[in-house]
């Protein structure tokens, strides 16, 4: 055979990655090329290229589509990668794939227009629906139930001055009810290229998504229409990037949308809820986060609020979604208006809290503004929680506009309120005394509580990452699992103790796992803390057949903060029901995230870490059902 047979066969044979997930190659090349545009369009032409655009808002990346590619293949056309990869112009290049992303929203058939309503204190319609803004039940015996945004307004802190920016299908900007908060700084159109983010209007209004969630931040108050968006004096922004092909450099842009002005990104949506995916940020999507988090508010960081998942009917675990996993985002599930997990949320232990949102058929949804210039009360999901929780970050940077990325979650941590759903399965106390819930992370957000906190904050001191590999541990990778076995991995250290890198304080923790097996779903594993907490950081997925297994894949888990590292890590690796499965773990890793100085709201004494008394008001007034409830009246006086 001759040289050219054999490395056509070996081109067909080998070199042909074929989608594993059902995903698309098309035919555009995300490459980054430092001499600038004309060595660009020079690379371009040499290889049969051309250049559709730059890939803002990255340095030297452009977009190249070949001409005689598929547009849309299963197969990927390596060939081409690599002659890219050999030209010494080029110093990165990546074949696009076309991503299967799903609006975080609950399908919902019933949807109705609203009667006009007269409110006591705004006169917007739909206030009296805002159940979650204030306990709207008549009986003042009950404990107060809801996100505790009133007090926050009532000291006059409405989101001024805060941009929020909406990743989704498209924004509705000149709607009566949002028109005022309109902020085309923050707004962009990645689906068809342009600065107007409106969206393509069809027959069953199914770019209503966006809109929906941006009305939720920032609706007008007291303007007789809609409702009371959560930071009702933000600016308000939208990327239209979900009404089209989704590929890495997309995402990427609009997760890096003008990063420097927008103060807080909100996403619905993320990879598919089938119970099936594993699937996190492609290499430029993870960039763009880290440019979000290092450049963005000059250089304290943005806040992504990004919505945990709808699907626990499928039995999807968002464990398996790298973009809740991932240490940058805030992930927010949902709790029901009766303090329940809904049916469609998804259980894991990166989601830090929960917002109000829909629940069962009968339980009251969530108020918004909607096409045409409508109004709804029936948004859902945990697309509908995230939102609130971006808006709830707008009125806390209002506050104290000194916070960083990591100050936020650590405020959240411990001013989450756990008592109003402690009724539920699966809370644990962790080493630092929090209650926490892999259905709900550290409970309901308390923006009264989060604003007390961050008026006296002083920022957490400098973040280090102390890793756990194979030193850590007695065993000998690669090890074997299967059917109905367990497996146990334990990781041991110091913290990094005397390293320039020691960890005394843990936030984010990580373990990295990489493993073959004839059938993931099958798999559960859980994290035993060296404090002895332990969190499901898996849980079985029975729609997840694949043989795919785990490559280096990053569990995250947010249960072990303000806990102390050192001591003994349990990884249980478990398979729960199969009957013929086999695999090997090839290797594991733990990465423990937090800071050396212990964080100045907390102080150690005798071993013990107490936090300060100032704090310590809003930690009591948190763990109490609130039995005196206050009126509405109270906080409306002097409002306007
Ligand atoms: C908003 O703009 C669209 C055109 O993009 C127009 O059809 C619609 O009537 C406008 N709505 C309002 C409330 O002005
Ligand atoms: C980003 O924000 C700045 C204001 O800081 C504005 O001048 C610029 O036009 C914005 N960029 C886009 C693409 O909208
Ligand atoms: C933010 O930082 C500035 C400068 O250090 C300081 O003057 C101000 O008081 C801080 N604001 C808050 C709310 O902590
Ligand atoms: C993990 O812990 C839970 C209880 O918290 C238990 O029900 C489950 O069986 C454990 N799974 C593994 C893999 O050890
Ligand atoms: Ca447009
Ligand atoms: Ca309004
Ligand atoms: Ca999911």
């Amino acid at each position: 055979m001759n040289l050219w047979i054999l490395s056509t066969l070996y081109t067909l044979l080998v070199c042909h990655v074929v989608s594993i997930r059902g995903d698309h190659f098309v035919n555009e090349w995300a490459v980054e090329i430092p001499g600038g545009f004309r060595q660009a369009r020079d690379v371009a032409r040499s290889h049969g290229y051309e250049i559709v655009k730059e890939i803002k808002p990255f340095e030297n990346h452009y977009l190249l589509r070949h001409r005689d590619v598929p547009i849309r293949s299963k197969r990927s056309a390596h060939h081409h990668t690599r002659r890219l990869e050999k030209d010494g112009r080029v110093r990165w290049a990546d074949q696009q794939v076309e991503k299967i992303r799903r609006k975080r929203g609950i399908i919902s058939t019933d949807d109705i227009e609203t009667r006009a309503y007269t409110d006591l204190h705004f006169n917007d319609p739909l206030w009296n629906k805002e159940w979650y803004l204030h306990d709207s039940r008549t009986d003042t015996s009950l404990p107060k139930l809801d996100l505790h945004v009133l007090p926050v307004w009532a000291r006059g802190i409405t989101g001024k001055g805060i941009v929020v920016c909406v990743l989704d299908d498209g924004l509705e900007k000149n709607h009566t009810d949002i028109a005022a908060n309109y902020d085309p700084y923050a707004s962009y159109d990645l689906n068809d290229e342009d600065d107007d983010p409106q969206p393509r209007y069809d027959p069953t209004d199914e770019n209503k998504h966006g809109t929906r969630c941006a009305g939720e931040i920032a609706m007008v108050a007291n303007n007789n229409k809609c409702g009371v968006g959560i930071a009702y004096n933000s600016r308000i922004g939208g990327v239209r990037m979900l009404d089209g092909r989704v590929t890495d450099h997309l995402e990427a842009s609009a997760i890096a949308f003008n990063h420097t002005y927008v103060d807080v990104y909100s996403a619905s949506w993320g990879p598919n809820d089938d119970g099936k995916t594993v699937e996190g940020p492609g290499p430029l999507a993870t960039k763009a986060f880290e440019k979000g988090i290092t450049e963005g508010r000059g250089g304290k960081g943005v806040i992504y609020a990004w919505a945990s998942g709808n699907g626990g009917r499928l039995g999807d675990n968002c464990d398996c979604d790298g973009y809740t996993g991932s240490i940058y985002t805030i992930s927010i599930n949902s709790a029901s208006q009766h303090q329940h997990t809904p049916w469609y949320a998804e259980k894991c232990a990166s989601t830090i809290a929960s917002a109000y949102s829909s629940g069962a058929y009968n339980d009251q949804r969530i108020a918004s503004a909607d096409l045409h210039g409508r109004c709804t009360t029936q948004h859902t999901g945990t697309s509908a929680a995230a939102p609130l929780a971006a808006g709830i970050f707008a009125l806390v940077l209002e506050a104290n506009p000194n916070l960083t990325w990591r100050d936020m979650q650590h405020i959240i941590t411990w001013t989450a309120e756990y008592s109003s759903l402690k009724d539920n399965p699966g809370w644990r106390k962790n080493g630092a005394g929090f209650w926490v819930n892999n259905a709900f992370g550290y409970g309901i957000l308390n923006a009264k509580s989060m604003v007390e906190v961050s008026q006296n904050w002083v920022t957490v001191p400098e973040k280090y990452i102390c890793v756990v590999g194979t030193e850590g541990t007695q065993i000998n990778f690669p090890q074997t699992l299967r059917s109905g076995q367990e497996l146990e991995i334990d990781l041991q250290t110091t913290g990094c103790k005397g390293q320039s890198n020691e960890i005394n304080f843990i936030e984010h923790v990580q373990i990295e796992l990489d493993m073959e097996y004839t059938k993931r779903g099958d798999l559960a594993i859980n994290l035993t803390s060296a404090m002895g907490v332990r969190t499901m950081i898996l849980q079985e997925r029975p729609l997840d057949s694949s043989k795919d297994g785990f490559h280096k894949w990053k569990f995250m888990s947010v249960h072990s903060w303000g806990e102390k590292p050192a001591g003994t890590w349990k990884v249980k690796v478990r398979d729960m029901k199969g009957t013929d499965n086999t695999g090997t773990i090839k290797s594991a890793r733990l990465i423990i995230h937090g800071t050396k100085e212990i964080p100045h709201h907390v102080t150690e004494s005798g071993g013990q870490r107490v936090y300060n008394d100032e704090y310590n008001k809003v930690k009591d007034e948190r763990d109490e059902r609130r039995k005196n409830a206050v009126h509405l009246e109270k906080f409306t006086q002097g409002l306007f």
